[in-house]
């Protein structure tokens, strides 16, 4: 393990540093010697999708394109250690919960399905029939289908998707929350209640053409790297890179493609933000409509002057509606409201307003530093708004690109993965399958821990994912888990979700993506979609981990078996037995799937039509919506500095580069100057001395929650970083604990995880209880 530093760093983002990182994970994963052949696999026409992020493929039919964090991922999944029965015969359960994250992932991949034995608090091996009897018959015996939760991770494949929801469904709930309620949600309300369609509009081609580019809280670098390599090729044609993060991130600013071997060889690197604004934490509604009353002010100029009109008055008359009211609403906000909430100031807003203005064509860009807050639905739509303006959709080198996280989250939903189907959808369902779907809709993420803490949910099913740790309010979530009857998760990889578990437990280990996936008529690939809506294949080629894993298609087929019996009439197993016959009843629900096993079979795949991106307004009005929306002024973080004396900071907390969520690779976050150390909390200078403390001094942090309870995450390293004041950012999910279950986005019902209100005080030992309740949740590391 390294050693605990903090020393900025001031190379480029990519570069040596990037291929160093890569050599260090693969020896450290042992990960055998045909890696290098694993990881040249990825993203190839006959090989498998990355398991990293959700960023398409510049050609899925060439190249190999070099990524550190998707080299990670895979090396991660290829790794040669096992969590086999023996460290569970070694350890109890209670004991594995003393261990960090880290320590549990590291364990490696998972070989036999588990289940809890509550006499000797371990997990022991049973076979995979009994563990199907057993769990079938628990959730046949239910009351209510609705008493289950059935969760999603957006790593699973389309045909493992399809499949879920199509037996969850034939169960009989809609039950489905997601790793989405947590991440892209709110893009999809917003922008399918304004523009009629939930996905973003753009394609990889669109940032050859694109004479500017907008990027909101999205930090590339780490977490969509390959990303880089279109911005760096953008920037180098002269394109504008605008970025607005409160943090300064390395990959926004300089990177040295590692594929680039004059760069490399001269240790040279490329600027990639053109501009680069430090606004507030949440300041970005404040900040687009700024943006918006600058455009708006130079149109009215221009109009003046008879110059060149900076709005585009043709498609705003032909394609919108409500752009009167949302002028007139940009025109009365007052620049004093909108610098004091984004921070930032007139004249930087208006360099802003002045390239969005003068762009021919324009990309947005965003991530979870706009989903994660309060206002994150009223934010986005701020930024289609701008969009709207000036016609940049549905033209080349224009649109909106929500950019998602896991590599087939957009994916999962497309399938109907969504506890909130559309009736067309269902309606669809019982039509071809003949069952009589479950109209009412289910809980999603943050209803699904109510619904255990209140005790209307029993049994939890998790494909994927980390449930117990990357939800909210980590005490409350686990208090939540621990009162389900039944709880169990498919999984590659040990994690605290298998620890924190109900009165009966399982682990079922399934095959990885980088693993040939056997079936009855022989080697099967499955399908996925990027955030470009481009569906392709993807076929592992590495063994699997151990000949005892199961697919996660035929995890669900069998579970299926198991729960509906005879009720079912679909031939469950005979459909894992190849997936073409999974594929051709996708194409019988999806229209825009139509000849599926054909058309994905083209090199690169296809694409999915987006009538957004046609100009063709799906929503009720028939428009797309202009959105008038208010600077917010009485967020939770505004109330608190009101009611509080001592000084109230805004945290947003974040991944670091060596993460995959709630995968914890490694202990540094380069980038970030951060080495040997993840409980750290960036603060700025002025911050730290105002509190009379220095760099280095550890702290506890305390968010200031509207419903009365007290929650506490103790000792982070104090970081002096380059952020606003008043503002702080430290990693999840070692801050979940902090984010309060009740506060989360308007209408999407995302956790607040960017913007939660703290006080920080000088870190005190916790009591035993507390120190005992901080282990339970993974906040004291003992590795
Ligand atoms: N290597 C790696 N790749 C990943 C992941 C991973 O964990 N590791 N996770 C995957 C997943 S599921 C997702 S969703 C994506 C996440 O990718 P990102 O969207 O990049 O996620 P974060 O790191 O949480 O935060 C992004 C940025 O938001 C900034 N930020 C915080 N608050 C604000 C704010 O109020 N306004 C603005 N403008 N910026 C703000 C932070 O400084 C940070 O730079 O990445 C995916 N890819
Ligand atoms: N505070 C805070 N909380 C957050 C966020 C934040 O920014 N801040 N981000 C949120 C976001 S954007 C997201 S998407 C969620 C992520 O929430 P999840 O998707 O639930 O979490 P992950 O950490 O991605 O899941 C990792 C686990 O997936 C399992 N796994 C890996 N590969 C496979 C596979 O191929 N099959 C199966 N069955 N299992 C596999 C492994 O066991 C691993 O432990 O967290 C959210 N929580
Ligand atoms: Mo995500």
């Amino acid at each position: 393990m390294s050693k605990k530093t903090i020393r900025p760093y001031d190379g480029p983002a990519g570069g040596w540093g990037a291929l160093r990182s890569v050599a260090r994970h693969l020896l450290e994963q042992q990960v055998p010697v045909h890696g290098a052949r694993t990881l040249l696999a990825a993203n190839q026409p006959d090989g498998f999708d990355c398991p990293g992020c959700a960023w398409p493929d510049r050609d899925h039919t060439s190249t190999f394109e070099f990524c550190e964090n998707g080299a990670k991922a895979v090396a991660a999944e290829a790794t040669r250690h096992r969590a086999t029965p023996d460290l569970f015969a070694r350890h109890t359960v209670a004991e594995l919960a003393q261990y960090s994250d880290h320590w549990l992932e590291n364990q490696g991949r998972l070989t036999h399905p588990m289940r809890w034995d509550s006499a000797s608090d371990k997990y022991l091996p049973i076979g995979w029939d009994e563990a199907f009897a057993r769990i079938g018959a628990q959730l046949a015996a239910l009351d209510s289908p609705d008493r289950a939760l059935f969760y999603t991770s957006g790593r699973c494949s389309n045909e493992a998707a399809f499949l879920y929801q199509l037996f969850v469904r034939e169960f009989g709930t809609n039950n489905f929350p997601d790793c989405s309620n947590m991440c892209h949600e709110p893009s999809g309300t917003a922008m399918k209640a304004q523009l009629g369609v939930g996905k973003g509009t753009v394609q990889l081609r669109d940032f050859e053409l694109a004479d500017a580019i907008f990027i909101f809280g999205q930090n590339p670098g780490t977490n969509h790297p390959r990303m880089l390599g279109e911005l760096r090729r953008a920037a180098q044609r002269g394109a504008a890179i605008v970025s607005f993060n409160p943090l300064r991130e390395r990959g926004l600013e300089r990177f040295a493609d590692p594929q680039d071997k004059r760069e490399m060889l001269h240790n040279g690197s490329t600027r990639i933000s053109s501009d680069y604004f430090q606004l507030r934490i949440g300041g970005d509604l404040a900040a687009a409509k700024g943006i918006a009353k600058r455009v708006l002010e130079l149109d009215a100029q221009a109009q003046r002057d008879g110059g060149e009109r900076r709005i585009d008055p043709d498609f705003i008359a032909e394609h919108t509606q409500g752009f009167e009211a949302f002028a007139a609403d940009v025109a009365a906000e007052s620049w004093e409201t909108i610098c004091a909430e984004s921070g930032l100031s007139r004249a930087e807003l208006e360099r802003a307003g002045d390239i969005y203005a003068g762009a021919g064509s324009a990309i947005f860009c965003w991530g979870m530093g706009i989903t994660q807050h309060k206002h994150s639905v009223a934010t986005i739509q701020m930024l289609c708004n701008l969009l709207l303006m000036r016609g940049n959709l549905g033209r080349p080198g224009a649109g909106a690109c929500p950019v998602r996280g896991h590599s087939n989250v957009q994916g999962d939903r497309t399938m109907g993965i969504y506890e909130k189907p559309s009736s067309a959808f269902l309606d669809r369902l019982q039509q071809v399958f003949g069952f009589e779907p479950p109209r009412a809709p289910g809980h999603d993420t943050v209803g699904a821990i109510q619904a255990m803490l209140d005790g209307r949910c029993t049994a939890f099913f998790g494909l994927g994912g980390n449930f117990a740790t990357a939800t909210p309010d980590t005490e409350a979530t686990h208090r939540a888990l621990r009162r389900c009857e039944l709880t169990v998760h498919v999984t590659t990889k040990l994690n605290r979700s298998h620890l924190v578990h109900g009165r009966d437990a399982y682990i079922l280990p399934c095959l990885g993506r980088t693993e040939i996936d056997l079936q009855d008529n022989g080697p099967q690939a499955v399908t996925v979609e990027d955030s470009m809506s481009m569906v392709h294949l993807s076929a592992g080629i590495n063994a699997p981990a151990d000949p005892m894993l199961l697919s996660e298609p035929a995890i669900v087929a069998r579970l299926a078996e198991a729960t509906l019996g005879a009720r079912s009439k679909l031939p469950w197993r005979w459909l894992v037995g190849d997936y073409d016959r999974i594929r051709d009843l996708i194409a019988q629900v999806f229209d825009e799937f139509g000849d599926f096993n054909r058309r994905v079979r083209v090199p690169g795949g296809f694409h999915l039509p987006n009538a957004a991106a046609e100009r063709r307004w799906l929503n009720p009005e028939a428009k797309a919506l202009f959105k008038a929306h208010a600077v917010p002024t009485d967020l939770p973080v505004h109330r608190a500095r009101a009611a509080q004396a001592q000084p109230v900071f805004n945290l947003a907390t974040t991944r670091s580069h060596d993460q995959y969520n709630t995968t914890i690779y490694g202990l540094n976050d380069r980038y970030r100057g951060v080495f040997g150390e993840r409980r750290v909390v960036f603060i700025h200078r002025d911050d730290i001395a105002m509190l009379g403390l220095q760099a280095g001094d550890w702290v506890d942090l305390e968010s200031l929650g509207e419903d009365g309870v007290q929650r506490i995450a103790r000792r982070f390293l104090l970081v002096e970083y380059d952020i606003p004041r008043g503002c702080l950012a430290a990693y999840y999910p070692e801050t979940n604990a902090l984010v309060p279950l009740s506060s989360f986005a308007d209408e999407a019902r995302t956790p607040t995880s960017k913007s939660i209100p703290v006080v920080v005080h000088p870190h005190r030992r916790a009591t035993d209880a507390g120190l005992q309740s901080a282990r339970d949740i993974g906040h004291v590391r003992v590795d």
